[in-house]
């Protein structure tokens, strides 16, 4: 505060030290997120990425079905629906129309690797230049906590009520280590915004990424490791607890691939 005026006995602020500020590439829409929820943090990154880099008027994003379906009420950039798991297919011929625009599709994980799995795979393998930012949260948020390919062995789910048993629901699908494995893909990366230093690196992940689109670089994922705590059924704090200790040694956080190279394991952490 840096100045203040008495009046009544009360202290009237006059003005302010600005600590936050939202990006003008977020609208003025509440968000319907529930409390603590990654995907919210996740959009400011991204659209404060938008701004900073002056493209608001040149980007278009994709938007899924899933807890994020109304992601075209929050960002103010140019906008597109696409029927559940077809985002990366929709953002193919964004692009391929328009190859100036920076084009981005949002998807969680039942979008991405389950129902839009062939166009996940099948985008990535023809290097489309585009970025798509996969939420996994390990759950179907939105329809009320049903397994994930990406939910972890032993998690209770709606569907899972005694935890997940790889004898009749297979293994966790560790689809981004998949992409980053395929020799079209430039940029593949996981990350987490559970903390404010996690937030930090996952936004520098995000200007690589559009970078890289803009240098025509090709086929940028960036997964980014999310908390449900509706779905999970904890609080917001217990979540992210339960995320570092549960999550994080599924889908270990860090770069999977650069500029077209696999990063070796050794290297696989920040
Ligand atoms: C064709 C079709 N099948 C199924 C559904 C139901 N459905 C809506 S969202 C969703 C899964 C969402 O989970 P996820 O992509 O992980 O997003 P989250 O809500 O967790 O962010 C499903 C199965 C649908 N809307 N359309
Ligand atoms: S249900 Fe889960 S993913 Fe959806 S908004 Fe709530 S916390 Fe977020
Ligand atoms: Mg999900």
């Amino acid at each position: 505060m840096s100045e203040e005026i008495l009046l009544d006995e009360k202290i009237i602020c006059e003005e302010f030290d600005c600590v936050w500020e939202k990006p003008e590439t977020l609208t003025e829409n509440k968000m319907h997120y529930c409390p603590g929820c990654g995907h919210g943090v996740v959009h400011k990154i991204l659209m404060e990425v938008i701004e900073e880099m002056n493209l608001q008027s040149e980007t278009i994003g994709v938007a899924p079905v899933g807890c994020s379906v109304f992601a075209y009420n929050y960002m103010n950039v140019d906008m597109q629906g696409a029927a559940h798991g077809r985002a990366a297919a929709v953002a193919t011929g964004i692009k391929r129309m328009l190859p100036n625009k920076i084009v981005f599709s949002y998807q969680g994980d039942g979008d991405l690797a389950a129902i839009g799995t062939a166009e996940t795979i099948h985008t990535a393998n023809r290097g489309e230049n585009i970025l798509v930012i996969f939420i996994n949260n390990a759950i179907y948020g939105m329809t009320g906590g049903q397994m994930a390919p990406t939910t972890i062995l032993g998690m209770k789910t709606s569907t899972t009520p005694f935890g997940r048993e790889a004898t009749s629901q297979g293994f966790p699908f560790k689809i981004t280590d998949l992409i980053a494995q395929l020799p079209a893909t430039h940029f593949v990366t996981r990350q987490s915004v559970h903390t404010p230093n996690a937030v930090r690196y996952c936004k520098k992940a995000i200007q690589k990424a559009i970078k890289y689109q803009k240098e025509n670089k090709g086929y940028c994922l960036i997964e980014v490791v999310s908390n449900c705590p509706s779905g999970w059924k904890m609080t917001p704090l217990v979540s992210n607890k339960w995320m570092e200790e549960n999550m994080f040694p599924q889908y270990p956080i860090g770069d999977l691939k650069d500029n077209g190279i696999l990063i070796t394991k050794k290297e696989f952490t920040k």
